[in-house]
């Protein structure tokens, strides 16, 4: 089977870096699976397409270097179990509260007897190579995200469920579930500290910790902190700031008064 270049970036010791898909194009998808990220997200919770656009895009992925990753819309293991046979290596799943949110995500994402995830691998045998079925479990990896107050809560509890490869930090939802503004830069004091704890509580149990950001100088700062996976923003976010940028430019005059 084809190894997770992001699991092995982390069993060393790196930090590897995700890109966030929120628009349907396998064109964009392709484009940032060659700029240079270890992993490209394809968003099935908050993007703007579904189940069967996820597919091409975990395909447009596959076409460059990066690996494809999914987040999941919930612990519902029909969609889990559909984009790991699309493809997908890495699971991110919002919303987990409980440890027992967390083994049913554990288990949609491996075959019995450690899961329940059903067999049928259709398009994962094409990326993931000979001796896919055998390797899944120890390759794939499953990510819980933490953002909200129960979850953050529990979560030493969740950390230490058996099979859970990290817990990603959902900033937005805990924003909100703390009080706070969502998508602030700088992150709220509230945020800053349930990023400090999470850390904490992976790293305790032994396993990853991986976030969402605002932005690349956030992410820069997280992975300083001990953050293992930091996606700095998505695609729309990329895009507005590359747009901001090249505005910015093209209206500065050589003499710098700008017009
Ligand atoms: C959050 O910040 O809540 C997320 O889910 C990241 O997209
Ligand atoms: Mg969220």
């Amino acid at each position: 089977m084809r190894a997770s270049a992001v699991r092995t970036l982390l069993s060393g010791g790196g930090t590897a870096v995700n890109a966030w898909l929120s628009n349907d194009s396998p064109y964009v998808a392709e484009a940032l699976s060659h700029a240079g990220f270890d992993s490209v997200t394809v968003d099935l919770q908050h993007g703007m397409f579904g189940v069967d656009t996820a597919i091409r895009l975990l395909q447009a992925i596959s076409a460059g270097p990066a690996e494809p990753f999914a987040r999941c819309p919930s612990h519902d293991p029909a969609v889990i179990g559909k984009l790991l046979d699309a493809g997908a290596y890495g699971i991110i799943c919002p919303g987990i509260d409980s440890p027992a949110d967390a083994e049913a995500f554990v288990a949609a994402c491996r075959y019995p007897p450690a899961g329940r995830r059903s067999f049928g691998p259709g398009r994962a045998l094409l990326y993931g190579g000979p001796g896919y079925v055998d390797g899944a479990d120890d390759t794939l990896m499953a990510w819980a995200m933490i953002e909200s107050a129960p979850g953050l809560e529990a979560v030493d509890a969740i950390a230490a469920t058996p099979g859970l490869d990290g817990l990603f930090v959902g900033p937005n939802d805990l924003a909100l579930a703390l009080g706070a503004r969502p998508g602030q830069v700088p992150p709220p004091a509230e945020v800053e500290r349930a990023w400090e704890t999470i850390l904490r509580a992976a790293h305790d149990a032994g396993i990853y910790a991986g976030t969402f950001c605002p932005d690349g100088e956030v992410a820069a700062r997280l992975t300083a902190l001990g953050y293992d996976f930091v996606t700095p923003g998505n695609d729309l976010a990329l895009l507005r700031a590359g747009a901001r940028l090249a505005l910015q430019d093209s209206r500065a005059t050589p003499n710098g008064t700008g017009y």
